[in-house]
């Protein structure tokens, strides 16, 4: 096992990612910018080193300032969480070239993820449902009127290096496409540097289902099952829950075994997780994959009793799945996560500043990852997720119980924060009733306003 680990992250997944070194007997290094100085992933880390001014930019994302950090308190790995350098497969390779093991894929994997054309070319050579769509890149917007007209409108333009919804075009009617076209290949090639376009078959509000993977370094491929995210407003997560109500033990089973296939085959090692669309037939179909732990990895340990964090240390350090894992996978009972972000209520904007009160709930089947506490002080810089709050019960409706339970019992004074929003959902018949789709918050929201 690893020495020493740096954790390249702040707030609750860098805390999530020291506790989990902490455990396994691995000493911790944190890195934190100037406004930093007093958050909680300094404090409980083994040793801290100033990387730069508050804008990420200049410090978390800055690749020579983490690697000299790494250096200087010579550690044998770091790990990224997610966001920042999490899927930035130069920084990958520069740790591989200073012989700092990355905690996470390989450099090829995340590069061949991160061109979202390759990867959904890849998932199809290994029989990985995807979209009808084009097959490689649209040079120009007459190729996309051929393609389109095979594919049937209608089709959305993506980029292919883009992803979490930035990019995209939806296009409707063929008189639409040279237009579109062009504006989303200028969009692209503004945004990523990059305007190269691929096309799919657009599915109207279609739920949003992921794959937690698992894979070790000798070869060995495990599906952790599927979570649900569609709860979502403007590509940001509010909520997700597994197991989803509309995935059957069929399908979770069949697509579990044909993604760990497509993941040998890919040469993928770690965590990831591979996202999918699920249209009204329930049919899924691949859209991208993530290279990382996400922020909502804590409803599948709730479920399935595996450390993910732990997992990715291990697996890291060289070991096989079968020493990290029980013998058989299951899923037990229900999880649902709510993100609690310090944001204005009605208008989403951030909101920062100091926390002057914070209560966090707890009890059986409640969890809390959080790096905020009171007195703390929430800078503008990063992004606004204040805690996770994780239930888990015996089924759906004891989750639901437990997090309206636990919802009533949080108190963040300071900051607006989500929580009476997430309260709101809970109160929906339809939310209640697992009838929901990616279209869920925008009715929702609309509903709201109407009544008003
Ligand atoms: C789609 C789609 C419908 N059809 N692709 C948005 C984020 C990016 N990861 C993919 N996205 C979508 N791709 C096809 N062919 C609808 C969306 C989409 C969406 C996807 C997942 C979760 C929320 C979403 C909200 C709006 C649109």
């Amino acid at each position: 096992m690893f020495r020493k680990v740096l954790v390249a992250n702040r707030g609750e997944i860098a805390l999530r990612v020291l506790n989990a070194c902490r455990e396994l007997g691995i000493r911790t290094v944190a890195v934190y910018s100037e406004v930093d100085r007093d958050a909680l992933h300094v404090r409980f880390a083994d040793e801290a080193i100033c990387i730069g001014p508050p804008r990420a930019a200049d410090s978390y994302l800055n690749v020579p300032a983490v690697i000299s950090a790494a250096e200087i308190a010579d550690v044998d790995a770091i790990h990224p969480g997610y966001g920042l350098l999490s899927e930035n497969a130069n920084f990958a390779e520069v740790c591989r070239a200073s012989n700092i093991k990355f905690i996470g894929p390989p450099p090829e994997v995340t590069r061949l993820m991160g061109e979202k054309e390759k990867a959904r070319q890849a998932m199809k050579k290994a029989k990985v449902p995807i979209l009808p769509g084009s097959e490689g890149i649209l040079t120009t917007a007459e190729e996309a009127e051929a393609c389109a007209k095979g594919v049937g409108y209608p089709v959305i333009l993506k980029a292919k290096a883009g992803g979490g919804g930035r990019g995209m075009r939806i296009v409707r009617e063929p008189g639409e496409l040279p237009n579109l076209f062009h504006a989303a290949f200028t969009e692209a090639a503004n945004a990523f540097g990059n305007g190269e376009l691929y096309m799919e078959k657009f599915i109207e509000n279609p739920r949003h289902i992921e794959f937690q993977m698992l894979a070790d370094e000798h070869g060995n491929v495990v599906s952790l099952f599927e979570r649900e995210c569609s709860i979502q407003r403007r590509h940001q997560k509010l909520l997700e829950e597994a197991p989803s109500l509309q995935v059957t033990p069929k399908l979770r089973e069949e697509l579990g075994r044909t993604l760990c296939r497509c993941l040998g085959e890919i040469g993928y090692q770690n965590a990831g997780t591979v996202e999918f669309l699920m249209d009204a037939n329930h049919q899924l179909y691949f859209i991208e994959m993530n290279t990382r732990i996400q922020v909502e990895h804590p409803v599948t340990e709730a479920v399935t009793g595996v450390d993910l964090v732990k997992a990715q240390l291990r697996i890291a350090a060289g070991e096989r799945l079968d020493a990290i894992l029980p013998p058989k996978l299951e899923m037990r009972g229900h999880a649902i996560e709510c993100r609690i972000n310090a944001e204005h209520p009605q208008r989403f904007t951030p909101s920062a500043g100091k926390i002057t009160a914070f209560n966090v709930p707890g009890g059986n089947g409640v969890r809390v990852d959080t790096a905020q506490y009171a007195e703390g002080v929430i800078p503008p810089y990063y992004d606004s997720l204040i805690a996770k709050l994780i239930t888990h019960g015996v089924d759906r409706a004891e989750a639901i119980a437990k997090m309206e339970r636990a919802l009533s019992q949080f108190i963040v004074q300071g900051v607006d924060t989500s929580i009476p929003l997430h309260e709101e959902i809970f109160r929906d018949a339809g939310f209640r009733a697992g009838e929901f789709d990616t279209g869920f918050m925008e009715r929702f929201l609309a509903a709201r306003a109407e009544a008003e």
